[in-house]
């Protein structure tokens, strides 16, 4: 695994009693480079073998019906016989997931070619963002295993999320923020909800290595890693596409995704995947990921059809939320949208600005730019000529216009409408 160096074989036992308390029958975890498959571990984070990244492999039958499911409130846990956590353990839960779909109104572009638009809210999360699906799942395994807290690096959102989950499950918190790229809004969620802030120099990427670092030194056993690496959380976010498909009641044709990091495109590819490996849907989306152009790190990868990552130095871009150069998950994700029939695409900070301004005057939906990325790019598809006349889109805003003001007040408040 080329991004934390060589130091991580020793992290790997927890005893499998306690394992199978903590999650359900017949999960294993599988190495998406090497193939080896092992007993569920929570510490286990890359492959003791060759440093892959991990995924967790949910058992080959399932008893979930979305008829019984739906009696249950709608949220993460309403597909609790999906998720990969044992039954008889008590999520630490703050109601997440269950966020609106949406209909666009007023700016489809090309509207003559695409019937339905939907935007899937993430912002209405109880943090205001994806993240919390995530946290449900890593917070309730990191309060059954012994450790001390979580620590996490972020662009932000996942910071804030975990704080509060972790504050919900009586842990500490350690985030490590790379200093002065973290919108605001999130930085006031991660102290308000206690936790300790780190902030070290550079991106993103920095600070992620600066996390690898306290986990190699204490194994993960103090200060449990819950970075998109850690496959456990990418589970609870594979959730959007149960929710997306209960909502729809079909599957739609194509589902657009903002990509930093890359696990929540992973993860909601999985989630269909799922779906249909248990005869529960008859159909795939393809699935499309948006960077913005000076963080593309995986949109340059597809361009040169590359098999290896074209890591991006010093990543720019207004949405500080995907300004990263180096996506853990850069294979999963590869290989979800290569395998889905889908694309990654590029989308200027302008295009980012406008699409916001257009999603916030024209339909009512206030979020941050990253998460505009997903119309942006939308409108990129359609001018381009990728969509097909009576498809069904899926956009993914990932977060809430509150948690960068700034970006607001100063670049997008006063813009005027360009509706071109
Ligand atoms: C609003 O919080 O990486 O591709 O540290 O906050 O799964 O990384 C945030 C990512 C999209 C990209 N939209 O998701 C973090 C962090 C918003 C985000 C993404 C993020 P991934």
């Amino acid at each position: 695994m080329y991004l934390f160096g060589e130091s991580l074989g020793n992290i790997n036992n927890l005893s499998r009693s306690a394992s199978r308390r903590i999650f359900r029958e017949g999960v294993l975890i599988k190495c998406v480079q090497c193939g080896h498959t092992y007993d569920p571990d929570p510490f286990m984070v890359l492959c003791p073998r060759c440093r892959g990244l991990l995924e967790v492999v949910m058992p080959s039958k399932t008893s979930f019906s979305m008829e019984i499911a739906r009696m249950r409130r709608f949220s993460v846990w309403r597909y609790r016989e999906l998720l990969p956590i044992d039954d008889g353990v008590t999520p630490v839960t703050l109601n997440e997931g269950g966020t609106p779909l949406i209909p666009l109104m007023r700016c489809r572009s090309g509207t003559e070619r695409v019937v339905d638009v939907y935007v899937k809210f993430e912002g209405s999360n109880p943090t205001g963002s994806f993240k919390d699906r995530g946290m449900t799942v890593g917070v309730t395994i990191a309060r059954n295993i012994g450790v001390e807290g979580v620590i996490v690096a972020s662009t932000g959102n996942t910071a804030a999320s975990a704080a509060a989950y972790a504050a919900r499950a009586g842990l500490r918190c350690v985030v490590v923020l790379p200093k002065g790229g973290v919108a605001k809004g999130k930085i006031a969620q991660a102290l308000l909800h206690g936790a300790e802030i780190r902030e070290v120099e550079g991106a993103f990427d920095d600070a992620l290595d600066d996390v690898f670092t306290e986990v190699v030194v204490n194994g993960g056993r103090k200060l449990y890693p819950l970075n998109s690496y850690n496959p456990w959380r990418l589970e609870g976010q594979k959730t959007i596409a149960f929710e997306i498909v209960d909502e729809l009641g079909f599957v739609p044709d194509i589902v657009i995704v903002p990509v930093g990091n890359a696990g929540n495109i992973s993860a909601i590819w999985k989630g269909f995947k799922e779906l249909y490996s248990y005869g529960l849907i008859d159909k795939l989306p393809r699935m499309v990921g948006v960077q913005a152009a000076g963080a593309a790190p995986l949109a340059l990868t597809w361009e040169q059809g590359a098999d290896r990552l074209h890591a991006v130095e010093n990543p720019q871009t207004i949405a500080s939320a995907i300004r990263i150069g180096k996506p853990v998950n850069w294979l999963k994700a590869l290989r979800a949208v290569k395998e889905s029939g889908g694309r990654f695409i590029t989308v200027s900070d302008e295009e980012i600005l406008v699409a916001m301004k257009m999603l916030a005057a024209l339909e009512g939906i206030g979020v941050e730019p990253a998460s505009a990325a997903s119309l942006a790019g939308y409108r990129k598809l359609v001018d381009s000529n990728l969509i097909d006349g009576g498809e069904v889109v899926v956009l993914i805003a990932t977060g809430h216009a509150l948690k960068d003001p700034d970006t607001i007040v100063s670049k997008v408040a006063a813009r005027a409408l360009q509706l071109g």
